[in-house]
């Protein structure tokens, strides 16, 4: 999807804008892109960075325009990426070009487009429009510069190249004509952290086929390199670890593989075996690793074993306790042998595997006990150790905790970040923005996932804006992400980008995100203050109106499907609120029997408004809230004569 180009998010602009030159440096301290030699680009960073997402690095507008022509000639590298060159074409034909063809040699002019892919046709172009070229960059890290009648992109690695083609993609107008300019730029970009992504870890019902395979261009189009499939109520995952796949499973995750590789995804495969498992235990130790090779063999090179939520004080069998003794660092000793086995007879003798993956029992504090002491000392040191800050949903993430958490736990720390996930309180939805995670926090880790909302569509708003924050958490500003997030979701449609805003502002409230609606609560506000109806019977029409709009012009159809009794409830509350503030208009100048008539009615619409259920996976029927603390209570006290001035 592209981002609009026309509804820039000024907030995000300026933050760009003023970043000190120093932020926009690469990590080896090298100097900005648009200091060398050659056209010189413009060192401002406004509406091209804004249409941008995640934001990059560095971005410098030129001053010049290319045009998108009819024929484009493509000059690639050798080896170059196959589906960055499949984006490069198809996001040039998008921007109105007929025709993009390989052409062998690099010479561009001849009054068309050329594009450089890699090689040396890339680096010599990215020189000529004053870039410069993908030394001292760091993995998956590319440079991009477009100007005159040429585009060059060069990534640091394949994937680099493959986040230039998506970067490319986004910059590109969307034409069905040829002769589209487009503004003269150069980018220099890289990630924040190695891993960046979704854990699918919570309870309830797991995402649909469809959804993952949808979630995975997402996680692309966003440059995140992760997926983790791990839904909790997965059998075969958790309660029947042991045993083998039926064939149709295997061949729907050995797609989801497929779709991951092809869009630069790590698709990794966590299988938690502690309900049941013997840890000193050899036939366990073959099970798990006769599980994994199942695995291995449709394509999956990256593993995890989770061992959260299950007991250690209680082993699953007599020889544990044998083995081990008890106590948490008995329970640590075991994890970690179970864990080296695998490591060394299975990960170590693969060539390709990625490192293990591991949730310890405790992933949720930073106290040194004898379970993190024994994990610490013995797990190898290659393992990576999930966990999910200072709490399970942690409101806040510093420096100094994620330094912590490397030290306590004695490994490389990939955070499991317990947001958007709303499995514990399914009677919301979770569309605020990631929040609360302080800058350099991503330096420290060796990657961040997501765990994100049983609705697959509607975790996107968050998981954009993790993506924004886990490229590149500098430049991070939750409410211009969160703003650009519903831009891009809305298509670029202007009334549909204001519906999902309305809509997302009374769904905005969890542990990381203390205040429900802070739009709505700042118009309430204003009401109270100034006593104006008309401003806020402007607002609530609006948010009345929102859901209805979202079900007829929502591009993402799942979003509104998924959200269905959310969308009710809102536009329940909104026919309420704006009776009540009929109510308090009609006390206020002393219109008895309106008021009454009023009154009469309005519990009847909180009462329906209340009546919206999601139901879960078991048939359990949960009334889902919205706007709590802010509809209700504005209702409320408009009912019990409370809010007059
Ligand atoms: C689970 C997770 C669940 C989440 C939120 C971890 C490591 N494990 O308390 O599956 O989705 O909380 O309910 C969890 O977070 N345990």
């Amino acid at each position: 999807m592209h981002r609009t180009r026309t509804a820039a998010t000024t907030g995000l602009a300026v933050a760009l804008a003023v970043l000190p030159l120093a932020g926009m440096t690469g990590p080896s301290g090298a100097a900005p892109a648009h200091e060398s030699g050659g056209d010189r680009a413009r060192p401002t960073a406004t509406a091209t960075a804004a249409a941008l997402s995640p934001v990059p690095q560095s971005v410098h507008d030129r001053s010049d325009h290319l045009t998108v022509t009819r024929t484009v000639a493509l000059v690639a590298g050798p080896g170059t990426d196959a589906p960055a060159l499949a984006l490069v074409t198809r996001a040039l034909k998008d921007a109105g070009a007929e025709r993009v063809v390989r052409a062998g040699h690099a010479a561009a002019g001849g009054g068309r487009l050329t594009v450089y892919v890699d090689g040396a046709g890339a680096e010599r172009t990215l020189e000529e429009l004053g870039a410069r070229g993908t030394a001292g960059l760091p993995a998956e890290g590319y440079a991009l510069a477009a100007g005159r009648d040429r585009i060059a992109l060069a990534g640091k690695d394949a994937t680099g190249t493959y986040y230039a083609a998506q970067t490319l993609s986004q910059l590109l107008p969307h034409r069905t004509r040829p002769g589209a300019r487009m503004r003269g730029t150069v980018v220099r970009d890289w990630p924040a952290t190695a891993l960046r992504g979704v854990i699918e870890g919570f309870y309830g019902t797991p995402w649909s086929h469809a959804a993952r395979l949808d979630q995975l261009d997402f996680a692309a189009r966003h440059k995140m390199n992760i997926y983790v499939y791990s839904p909790k109520d997965d059998a075969y995952l958790r309660e029947k670890w042991r045993d083998p796949y039926p064939a149709a499973q295997l061949n729907r995750i050995q797609e989801l593989v497929d779709r991951a590789r092809a869009r630069h995804v790590e698709f990794t495969y966590a299988l938690s075996p502690g309900l049941s498992v013997c840890y000193s235990s050899d036939a366990d130790v073959k099970a798990l690793t006769a599980k994994f090779a199942t695995l291995w063999d449709i394509g999956v090179r990256t593993f995890a074993v989770p061992l959260d939520d299950i007991s250690y004080t209680k082993w699953n069998c007599a020889a544990d306790k044998a083995k081990f003794g008890t106590g948490g660092g008995a329970a640590g000793t075991a994890q970690a042998q179970l864990l080296n086995r695998v490591n060394r007879e299975f990960i170590a003798r693969h060539r390709g595997a990625r490192p293990l993956q591991m949730v310890p029992t405790e992933y949720y504090d930073l106290k040194a006990t004898p379970y993190k002491a024994a994990l610490a000392a013995k797990l190898d040191a290659d393992v990576l150790v999930e966990w999910t800050g200072v709490g399970v949903l942690a409101p806040t993430m510093t420096v100094a905790q994620a330094k912590q958490a490397r030290q306590v736990f004695g490994h490389p720390i990939l955070v499991w970040d317990n947001y958007p996930v709303n499995d514990y309180v399914s009677k919301r939805l979770m569309l605020g923005p990631f929040n609360g995670r302080a800058p350099g926090v991503p330096a420290q880790l060796a990657g961040l996932t997501a765990n994100p909302m049983i609705q697959p569509a509607a975790s996107k708003l968050a998981l954009a804006t993790v993506a924004d924050y886990t490229w590149n958490d500098r430049a991070y500003d939750a409410r211009a992400s969160w703003g650009a997030a519903i831009e891009e979701l809305a298509g670029g449609d202007a009334r549909t980008a204001r519906a999902l805003r309305a809509f997302a502002d009374v769904n905005y409230t969890s542990a990381i995100n203390p205040h429900q609606a802070p739009e709505l609560s700042a118009a309430l506000d204003r009401f109270r203050k100034d006593g104006r109806a008309r401003p806020l019977d402007a607002v609530l029409s609006g948010l009345r109106d929102a859901p209805g709009v979202l079900r007829d012009r929502l591009p993402d159809r799942d979003f509104a499907r998924e959200s269905a009794p959310w969308l009710d409830a809102t536009r329940a509350w909104a026919v309420a609120a704006r009776d009540a503030l009929r109510l308090i208009v009609a006390d206020r100048s002393g219109d008895g029997a309106t008021a009454r008539q009023l009154r009469a009615r309005i519990p009847g619409l909180a009462t329906k408004a209340k009546s919206y259920v999601y139901v879960d996976m078991k048939g359990k029927r949960i009334p889902v809230v919205v706007g709590d603390g802010v509809l209700d209570t504005f209702v409320a006290d408009a009912l019990a004569g409370r809010s007059a001035q």
